[in-house]
């Protein structure tokens, strides 16, 4: 790989995951200059370009090309690790727990929003009946979903022994077809498992409930697990329509569509309001996204 001056973050304003990396820059008081920014448009499928997929395989944001490191990294877990390691300032307090159990409590908390019970995909793609079908459809992320399809049976055809390819046009191809041609009885089994979906998803946030030592996610101090909860807790709000940053409730309400005695507890608003006094929040979260 060629050498690079700085790290190159390959990023995307409509990406949460993204938002995982932007918030280290901030809490470790890296200055604008630092970092490149490269945007990568999701809605124009950009992240499946062959030139892209060398650096991120996955064909997913984000990605970063980074000094000392061989090869790029291909997930926000090592990017977010990477920047908080190379630091350019010591002064800044390192987002990496020294105490073990903080640590380990700190890591499971990552994996947990980012398993897929957790997806917030979702919120955004999935419906458990036909008026949030009905929905779906006349949103934008329904042209989200044919744009890929279009770019990826482009692709499948261009590049017929590329390993992504078939996979991902199969995959995203699954989940299309329901929004563009879907018989009833694959609408209602697209609805079922939706459902199902939700009940794994309300599961897994009271998990991260009664998981959440205060004031922060994992105690006294703010650490990377932190940094991964709150852009996938933001775009869970913003799937659901809200952009207030301070509004849990329309999530709230959301997920009661599924599970009426659901709340989001105590610890999680908690959690949330501290984080949100934060100027990494407020530079990163004008609104929820
Ligand atoms: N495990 C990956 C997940 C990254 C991910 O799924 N990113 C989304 C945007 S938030 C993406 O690029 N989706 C595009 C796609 O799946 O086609 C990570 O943490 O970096």
């Amino acid at each position: 790989m060629a050498a690079t001056q700085k790290p190159i973050l390959y990023s995307s304003v409509v990406s949460q995951w993204a938002n995982v990396p932007h918030l280290g820059l901030v809490e470790l008081g890296y200055g604008k200059d630092e970092v490149e920014i490269r945007e990568i448009d999701l809605f124009k499928a950009e992240n499946f370009d062959p030139e892209y997929l060398k650096i991120n395989p996955n064909g997913t944001v984000p990605a970063m090309i980074a000094p000392s490191q061989s090869t790029p990294l291909a997930d926000t877990r090592p990017i977010l690790q990477y920047l908080d390691q190379a630091r350019s300032s010591k002064d800044v307090p390192t987002l990496t727990p020294s105490d073990a159990q903080v640590k380990a409590l700190a890591d499971s908390l990552i994996e947990l929003v980012h398993s897929g019970d957790l997806n917030t995909d979702l919120i955004l793609l999935q419906a458990r009946n036909k008026e949030e079908l009905e929905n779906k459809k006349k949103s934008p992320f329904a042209t989200f979903l044919s744009s890929r399809q279009q770019a990826l049976e482009a692709y499948r055809t261009a590049y017929p022994d590329h390993p992504f390819y078939g996979p991902k046009a199969e995959a995203n191809g699954s989940i299309h077809h329901v929004y563009a041609t879907g018989t009833n009885p694959e609408q209602e089994a697209f609805f079922e498992s939706t459902q199902a979906a939700y009940r794994r998803f309300i599961a897994g946030m009271e998990t991260l409930e009664s998981s959440l030592r205060l004031p922060y996610a994992a105690g006294d101090n703010v650490t990377l697990a932190d940094l991964h909860i709150v852009p996938w807790l933001s775009h869970a709000q913003w799937g659901v329509g809200t952009t207030d940053t301070t509004d849990l409730d329309t999530l709230e309400a959301h997920l009661q569509k599924t599970a009426p005695d659901f709340r989001i507890g105590p610890n999680t608003r908690e959690w949330w309001r501290n984080f949100g006094k934060r100027d990494s929040f407020k530079q990163v979260f004008p609104t929820v996204h």
